[in-house]
């Protein structure tokens, strides 16, 4: 991964509220919520909220995921005062290399990406393997909203409200066994739709694999999403089901995920693969631990220009240090990046 980190300068932050823009967005919904939320706005926030969700483009979403909204709860994670990042900017500066390397590929090679019939593979050291239609997937879990953080390792990041379920709720659902100590998540693999699958860039050894250790994925933190401001997930951002590990390196992140193994190793990644000695299998945000041809210690937040950088310090965890911390006790953060 390449970067250019612009010098650092003061951060802006909107004076929105994360909070008061999501039950704006949850009315226009129509969801329960509704009236609650519309009475519990500052009325100095509406003209701004209305232009903020007016960038969400409407997308078409499949009808369980319209069926699980009403019923979804919000939680707004450490980002107090710290403004969403504009779906326009989440949605058109992305990392998703199976369609090109450079951030706008994945908005314009996404689209032939087909997510509907869309099949999840469970397998390896579980009680309960199997081979589910997403929707017959998404059958027992109830969606949340879940606005965190995403810290990527070339050093921007952004506010981005996910939905989706805990990915500790799938796990308890298909009963791991004993042997179980690491899950493994795998990309979609089409060289046909991909084209970065077809390209000299030779360096990835497709599928994208991914991995977590059995703790950090029982870890309430970590979800599985099928959307992100309040729509379900554009292509570009893994439709239609991706990991998120808000305390980790957006890498971590892994899109479009077609399998999902327990195993008993520790799974070879893709980016450790790539350069082991640059992205480890932990990858936890850490602003003491530089990359070995970059500075941790600060990040762009998006939207970012040279005009207007947006740096801010990176925080340990990415800002989750109270949730996560104890996973790590022990382990020495310097040799296990
Ligand atoms: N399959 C796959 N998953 C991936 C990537 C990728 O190239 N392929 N890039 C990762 C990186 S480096 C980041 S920072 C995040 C970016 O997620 P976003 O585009 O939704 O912001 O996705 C991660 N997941
Ligand atoms: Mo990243």
């Amino acid at each position: 991964m390449l970067i250019k980190l612009p010098k650092a300068s003061d951060s802006k932050e909107s004076d929105i509220t994360p909070e008061s823009f999501y039950l704006s967005r949850r009315s226009l919904l129509g969801s329960s919520l509704a009236g609650l939320a519309v009475s519990a706005l500052p009325c100095w926030a509406k003209a701004e909220e209305a232009a903020r969700y007016a960038d969400v483009e409407p997308g078409k979403p499949p009808a369980w995921f319209t069926e699980k909204l009403p019923q979804t709860q919000w939680q707004a994670v450490n980002v107090k005062g710290e403004a969403i990042t504009p779906f326009k900017d989440a949605t058109h500066y992305n990392n998703f290399y199976e369609f090109g390397t450079d951030k706008s590929d994945p908005a314009q090679n996404a689209g032939a990406l087909k997510t509907q019939p869309w099949t999840v593979v469970i397998d390896g050291e579980v009680g309960k393997p199997g081979r589910y239609a997403l929707e017959d997937f998404m059958k027992p879990y109830q969606l949340e909203e879940r606005i965190y953080r995403l810290r990527c390792v070339e050093a921007w990041s952004m506010v981005i409200p996910w939905m989706g379920f805990p990915l500790s709720a799938l796990l308890k659902q298909v009963e791991p066994t004993s042997k179980a100590k690491y899950i493994r998540f795998e990309t979609l693999q089409d060289p046909k739709v991909m084209p970065g699958q077809r390209s000299g860039f030779a360096l990835i050894d497709w599928p994208y694999v991914e991995g977590l250790r059995l703790d950090e994925a029982m870890n309430p933190l970590a979800i599985l999403a099928v959307g992100m401001y309040g729509r379900e997930l554009p292509n570009q951002n893994g439709a239609p089901l991706r990991l998120v590990v808000p305390w980790k390196y957006g890498f971590k992140s892994v899109k479009s995920i077609v399998r999902i193994s327990l195993v008993e190793d520790q799974p070879k990644t893709t980016w450790q693969s790539i350069a082991a000695d640059e992205y480890g299998f932990y990858a936890n945000v850490n602003p003491q631990v530089d990359h070995p041809r970059w500075t941790q210690a600060r990040e762009r937040r998006l939207p970012s220009s040279l005009f207007s950088p947006n740096v801010r310090e990176t925080q340990m965890f990415n800002g989750y240090g109270d949730e996560v911390a104890s996973l790590y006790s022990g382990l020495d953060l310097r040799k296990n990046y």
